[in-house]
């Protein structure tokens, strides 16, 4: 059965091709800085909406008619699972993500649903085998379920946070049934909707207790995993706590956890806080916290996460060169598309489509950023910017030297300062160039 009409697998044409099922940037293959292309981007297909997603909205139901929609229950979970590896094998992406309610029906009982979980999982290792696709990581849905209305490790109820527990160590095991490379923790209604109701300082003791439990847990079954956390700063609550890379590196930090975790980031989520994507990059890249990235982007006329496929360059570009500057690149991290077609995009190949232009805008971002990169286009603007901190007073001052009598004593007799031009426009018309250019 195929559920994106036949479609061989898409290859790599070039800039020039016209054809819609080809890639135009992405050639997997192609070496850069000593690594594959493949290597550097790691794509992902994200379960939730490449196949469980069915187009509803607040004012309208499901647009996006599939050919496993005539399947329910279990009949209807294996039938995606089918679906997941011809959409993996058609785009030549070597991995996929998935919460663990996406791939299985909850059941009446935790062990009913256990059970279901364990039966696809089985299946997913079965077409893993055969394939040769990995798991780049899973994470376990704790915020549909009216069970967590009031959070999961963050909830009022400690009901509630031991079947949160119990979840997510399910979720361990299957991880580990799989070789995932990484354990996502998106902290889905681990926020507040108001301080009038509110512990906030028991809730993050708590959710820090529940981070330790799952390192714990994971130690002990031996599933070496790179832990994630993907910071978003609202919706679905008011306030998440996990805002963003800074917020949620603090926290870690607080906790005694930053050793253990990284980042997942991802663009929607940095616009919605207010950041570009490449800020929150920077911020994880400079903290040794940069883990793996969640791709896809916002609307900057709507205020929530629209989840759109990326296709803009100039984020596309800056994203990738803060990942080529990061310690070994991505490292076990991927490019996950994070990213749903529109719900006017009606059709099974708007699917492998949407994919085509994420993956060919990141392939393009990739190459460019290598190139400035390489001609340090930017680099030796910025090293001249702050030429002054590499001799005398300056040099003191990063050498730790420096006080605050040695600092007035130089105030005093240097007059008048001198200020060096940022030179933005510029910069971005270099930035311009390389992106036509490259
Ligand atoms: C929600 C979001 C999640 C996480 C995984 O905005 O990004 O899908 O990526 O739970
Ligand atoms: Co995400």
């Amino acid at each position: 059965m195929s559920y994106f009409g036949n479609v061989d697998k898409i290859k790599y044409e070039g800039k020039e091709s016209t054809n819609p099922l080809a890639f135009k940037h992405y050639n997997p293959d192609q070496v850069i800085f000593g690594k594959t292309m493949r290597e550097h981007l790691r794509f992902a297909v994200a379960y939730w909406h490449s196949y469980t997603y069915g187009g509803s909205d607040p004012f309208g139901a499901n647009t996006l008619v599939r050919g496993y929609d005539k399947f329910t229950g279990m009949d209807l979970a294996k039938a995606r699972v089918e679906a997941n590896f011809e959409l993996l094998n058609i785009l030549g992406a070597d991995y996929f993500c998935f919460h663990d309610r996406d791939i299985a029906p909850e059941g009446a009982t935790l062990q009913e649903t256990n059970k279901n979980l364990d039966e696809i999982v089985a299946l997913i290792k079965s077409n893993m085998k055969t394939s040769g696709k990995k798991l780049l990581w899973n994470t376990a849905n704790m915020f549909t379920n009216p069970r967590f209305v009031h959070g999961a490790a963050t909830t009022n109820n400690a009901e509630v946070y031991a079947y949160a527990a119990a979840q997510v160590k399910k979720a361990l095991e299957h991880g580990k049934e799989l070789g995932s490379e990484n354990y996502v923790f998106w902290g889905g209604r681990e926020g507040y909707e108001s301080l009038l109701n509110t512990d906030m300082g028991l809730e993050l003791d708590n959710l820090a207790r529940f981070l330790h439990m799952a390192n714990d847990y994971a130690k002990e079954i031996g599933f070496d995993a790179q832990f994630l956390i993907e910071p978003k700063p609202k919706e679905p609550t008011k306030h998440q706590y996990d805002f963003d890379a800074a917020t949620t590196l603090s926290f870690l930090q607080k906790y005694d956890l930053a050793k253990t975790f990284k980042l997942n980031l991802e663009a929607n989520h940095a616009t919605l806080a207010g950041h570009t994507f490449e800020h929150e990059l920077r911020v994880a890249r400079i903290n040794g916290a940069l883990g793996s990235i969640d791709a896809n982007q916002g609307d900057c006329l709507l205020g929530w996460d629209t989840d759109e496929f990326p296709t803009d360059l100039y984020s596309t570009v800056l994203a990738m060169y803060e990942i080529l500057q990061n310690e070994n690149g991505i490292g076990r991290g991927g490019v996950n598309f994070d990213a749903k077609v529109r719900r006017t995009s009606v059709d099974p190949i708007d699917v492998v489509y949407s994919h085509i232009a994420g993956m060919d805008s990141f392939a393009r971002g990739l190459v460019v950023a290598s190139k400035l990169l390489e001609d340090r286009a930017l680099e030796n603007f910025i090293d001249d910017r702050y030429d002054s901190f590499k001799t005398g007073i300056g040099a003191d001052i990063v050498a730790g030297k420096a006080n605050f009598k040695t600092l007035e004593a130089y105030a005093l007799q240097n007059n008048p300062i001198v200020t060096k031009s940022g030179r933005v426009e510029v910069l971005r018309t270099v930035l311009n160039q390389y992106i036509l250019n490259a």
